[in-house]
């Protein structure tokens, strides 16, 4: 059984994606600078972690090496938040540029632990990519979170540890991306049942996709895990009132956190959570 309870809350903001369009969504995230000031933002509201994904100057979804460098180094350079970069990138990226997303150094990665519908897209993470990008993790001692859309992913997730060891940090940290059309669904249930299924010590958060955010956000609070939020996740506050600021969505979660008697961790906390070495 995984554990599951902590004092404090650990927040992470998913501020961009790869999914949403600028001109549909002005709100969204794109630039370097629009992505620093989100940054800043989502720290001082409670985030402690950010999953980056990066756009080009037409705002498309990128894994440009350079692009992603500059990104690392700028939001270092502006906030303490803890820099994980996404290798699940968009749906049609090939397996070579997304094992580089770690020649950027991050302090830490997603890796999804198995192939899934992602609405009409799939979203591939075979078996001998999942292990080739977790070994780099390993080698590079970028800490990885592992990203679990199903529970066949938690059954992934067993096979990797028992193939390859510990992860890098030596701690494993798992999100529940939940309500994904062709993943589990964002309820309580399947919450539960993933939960249960961890690997004994774990922590984990849970993020829930549309309009499955709030009941999955309640349900992580009452089972003792963290959060993610932000508009690669949703993009609607409530019923037809779209987010205008993924730190709104930060400010949300701190603030049932707080309610939940588990106050939002602070970056350097998450780094000793996540075993990440300390940056200053
Ligand atoms: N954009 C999705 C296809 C990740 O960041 O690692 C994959 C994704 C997961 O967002
Ligand atoms: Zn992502």
């Amino acid at each position: 059984m995984a554990a599951t309870t902590a004092a404090q809350t650990l927040i992470t903001v998913a501020p961009t994606g790869a999914e949403a369009d600028k001109s549909a969504v002005p709100a969204l995230p794109v630039t370097l600078d629009e992505l620093v000031a989100t940054a800043k933002e989502c720290e001082a509201a409670g985030a402690a972690v950010i999953h980056v994904h990066i756009r080009d100057e037409a705002a498309r979804p990128t894994l440009d090496p350079g692009r992603l460098a500059d990104t690392v180094a700028a939001l270092r350079e502006s906030t303490d938040l803890v820099i994980q970069l996404s290798t699940g990138g968009a749906v049609t990226d090939s397996f070579a540029d997304r094992l580089a997303v770690l020649d950027a150094s991050p302090d830490g990665c997603s890796l999804t632990c198995g192939t899934v519908n992602f609405g009409d897209e799939v979203f591939a993470n075979p078996w001998p990519f999942i292990k080739d990008l977790y070994q780099l993790t390993q080698q590079r001692q970028v800490v990885p979170e592992f990203e679990l859309f199903d529970l066949g992913h938690v059954a992934t997730l067993h096979r990797l540890l028992a193939d390859s060891g510990p992860p890098a940090g030596g701690h494993v940290h798992c999100d529940l991306v939940m309500g994904v059309p062709g993943g589990m669904p964002g309820d309580v249930h399947a919450l539960a049942a993933a939960v249960a299924a961890l690997p004994e010590g774990a922590t984990w958060s849970a993020t829930g996709i549309g309009r499955t955010a709030l009941p999955v956000m309640f349900g992580a609070l009452a089972a003792g895990g963290h959060l993610r939020v932000g508009m690669e996740d949703t993009l609607s506050y409530a019923r037809g009132r779209p987010v205008t600021r993924n730190a709104e969505l930060v400010e949300r979660a701190a603030e049932l956190a707080r309610a939940a008697q588990r106050p939002p961790m602070r970056p350097d906390a998450a780094r000793t959570l996540l075993g990440i070495p300390e940056r200053r």
